[in-house]
């Protein structure tokens, strides 16, 4: 049978189950990448256990996220991550040296593989044909320690390609494109796959933008075909020896195909508060904007800042504009300083930031009161930036640096009438500035035994969860509306920095929703928990969308919350609620939604014979005001999970026999 590319990737790493849409597979996994953020959870578990060296292909561990290092935390962190990395037999990436994704397709994303990495932009690597996937730390942990990853075998989405991109038009236009026709709901369960003639029109770099943003469609992963595209990039990159031909099969019978047309695309913006808002950018042009970044793992190659160094050089930015260029890598950076294109950026006014997340994930740079704040990123969920009630664009380059010079959102196509620019031609080069000097490679068996790990006091190991109760009784500590992302959840900006301390993290869950002088959401659940009372976590559609972030299902449970019922949970959160044993409960009827309200109190009689066997559950209000059917849509793997008190538990218990 003609198969797709995904399918033949999984085929050549299935290690249980049959490859067939819905069932539960499982794969193993050749590279790891965890950043910091996440990697300090997920290196604890990881030590917990047994924490041998890693068994994968390649893994390794990159500093990225938190780099503001106000107090000791972060730098308490980079310490612990640079040390158990080498203990561990895992490559680190330094600080400076630049963002996961971005440095993972330099240098070490490869066609064929498969790629787990504790971060949702893992699919970046989507972009050189690695079937690259985000999940949680744990799962991550797992994967190092040799388990294959479980995950259900995918729907395909073929998405063929036709003609080519107009002057101006970009990657991110192609990306938002999809992202106006599939929404960001409603594709759990799916993989995106490019094919057809004008994939060709499209280097690895912008392949990586469409790949890495297609996390916000809520996919599994996207991929593009290897051809010579990518043979081109790892060339450049001088790993011409991991390049491998990969495509689908003639007439591969993918479940759905929808067509697009380069050529017909046209500048487009995702509008506050959901990178699935989009709109045309002729539509939003003139609006005032007093802010713009250029950066983040979806726009922040080489081709994208040369792109803007060449719009900017000899000319200034609007005087009421601050504009900043994060530049993805320490490679990126080292190649525009080498060829003058920094130079001509600063000359312009542009601030330069560290090769980092920086503000993608509110670490600076947040926008003022009320200011229309342009970015590159992949989401303006509302108050990532830092500021609440934020307003932020996410736009290409090619419109942020458009903007930059007029001072108004503008479509980067005017740029030749309104100051007579041409739109620059840029070449991804023949090769690429390789230092790899800050990435340590770790030292073999014999030396890494006799590494220390550093541990500074903020870094925390996580208590992990209790037995389910057979008998659950619970109270609705919040209920809230449909697309609640992880970022709502648990926040990060400025509390990034308490990723490695969950006692300390909890304090902030659900922050945004917390009112002045009333007890927070942690307070109550906390409260609730010394009764015996399990807190209970009510949504709508689309629940624990955006990050894969862990701490949004270990941090409630450390408050003593132990059910979500909502009327659908995204794929990496619902996995996380699972490891750490948060029952996932979505409404069989979505109008019982309406039926409950905070602080009701929530009785489920035969919750553990439920999560044994049943794919329903009753759920009864106390005092019989209703009583509504939750479906339990869980995976046999899944259910021994929450019987054992979640993954890490489940993991010992095999393990003992
Ligand atoms: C994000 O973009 O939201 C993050 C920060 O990179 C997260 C990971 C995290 O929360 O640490 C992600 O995308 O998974
Ligand atoms: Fe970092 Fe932003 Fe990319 Fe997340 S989306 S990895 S915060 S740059």
């Amino acid at each position: 049978m003609a198969q797709m590319l995904t399918y033949k990737i999984l085929s050549e790493h299935l290690v249980e189950g049959k490859l067939a849409a819905g069932q539960l597979i499982a794969i193993r996994i050749d590279q790891t990448l965890t950043q910091d953020a996440t990697g300090t959870t997920a290196f604890l578990l990881y030590e917990s256990m047994g924490g041998s060296r890693v068994k994968t292909d390649l893994s390794v561990s990159y500093i990225d996220h938190n780099m503001s290092q106000f107090g000791p935390e972060n730098h308490n962190d980079h310490l612990y991550l640079q040390t158990v990395a080498a203990k561990s037999g895992v490559y680190h990436s330094r600080a400076g040296n630049g963002i996961c994704h971005q440095v993972h397709l330099e240098r070490f994303g490869r066609p064929g593989v498969t790629l787990l990495g504790s971060d949702s932009h893992t699919p970046t690597g989507g972009g050189v044909g690695a079937v690259a996937i985000g999940a949680g730390g744990l799962d991550v942990a797992v994967a190092m320690a040799g388990g294959p990853f479980y995950l259900t075998c995918p729907n395909v989405l073929g998405v063929r390609l036709t003609g080519d991109l107009s002057d101006w038009v970009s990657a991110k236009d192609v990306i938002l494109k999809i992202l106006s026709i599939l929404s960001t709901k409603g594709n759990v369960g799916w993989v995106v796959e490019y094919f057809g003639e004008g994939v060709s029109n499209l280097s690895v770099p912008q392949r990586a933008t469409i790949t890495n943003m297609g996390a916000e469609l809520g996919v599994t992963t996207s991929i593009f075909p290897s051809d010579e595209q990518t043979k081109k990039f790892l060339t450049a990159q001088k790993r011409k020896e991991h390049f491998r031909e990969l495509a689908a099969d003639k007439n591969a019978d993918y479940d759905r195909v929808i067509e697009i047309d380069l050529s017909g695309i046209e500048p487009l913006a995702a509008c506050p508060t959901s990178p699935g808002n989009v709109k045309t950018v002729s539509e939003i042009a003139g609006m005032n904007t007093r802010q713009i970044v250029l950066g983040s793992c979806t726009n922040s190659s080489y081709t994208d800042l040369m792109m803007a160094s060449e719009v900017l050089k000899t000319r200034r930015i609007n005087d009421m504009v601050e504009f900043a260029i994060a530049p993805g890598s320490r490679q990126v950076l080292n190649m525009l300083a080498d060829n003058g294109a920094l130079s001509d950026m600063i000359a312009a006014g542009a601030r330069v930031l560290e090769s980092g997340c920086g503000p993608c994930i509110g670490q600076g740079f947040s926008p003022a009161d009320g200011v229309l704040s342009l970015r590159t990123f992949n989401r303006n969920f509302p108050g990532r930036s830092g500021t609440k009630g934020d307003s932020v664009y996410l736009v290409s380059p090619e419109t942020a640096v458009a903007s930059a010079l007029t001072g108004k959102i503008t479509d980067p196509r005017r740029l030749g009438d309104l100051l007579g620019i041409d739109c620059p031609e840029i070449e991804m080069p023949n090769e690429f500035i390789i230092d790899d000097t800050m990435i340590e490679t770790p030292p073999g068996k014999e030396e890494s035994a006799k590494i220390e790990v550093l541990r500074g006091s903020t870094i925390v190991m996580p208590r992990m969860p209790e037995e389910l109760p057979a008998e659950f009784a619970g109270q609705v500590l919040l209920k809230c509306a449909d697309k609640i992302t992880t970022d709502h959840i648990m926040p990060a900006g400025k509390f990034l920095k308490l990723r490695s301390n969950v006692p300390e993290y909890a304090k902030v869950v659900f922050n945004c929703f917390n009112e002045k002088g009333k007890p927070t959401f942690a307070q109550l659940a906390l409260e609730l928990n010394q009764k015996g009372i399990a807190g209970v976590i009510v949504a709508g559609d689309s629940y624990g969308q955006g990050s894969s972030r862990e701490h949004a299902a270990l941090c409630p449970m450390y408050l003593g919350v132990r059910a979500v019922i909502a009327k659908t949970i995204e794929r990496i959160h619902k996995a996380n609620l699972i490891n750490f044993c948060i029952v996932p409960i979505e409404f069989e009827n979505p109008s019982d939604y309406e039926k409950i309200k905070v602080d009701d109190k929530l009785r489920i009689p035969s919750l553990l014979d439920a999560v044994r066997a049943a794919d329903t559950v009753s759920v009864k209000e106390e005092n019989g005001r209703y009583e509504f059917t939750g479906r339990l849509e869980l995976s046999g793997r899944d259910r021994k999970i929450l019987l054992s008190a979640g993954l890490l538990n489940y993991i010992r218990r095999k393990a003992d026999g």
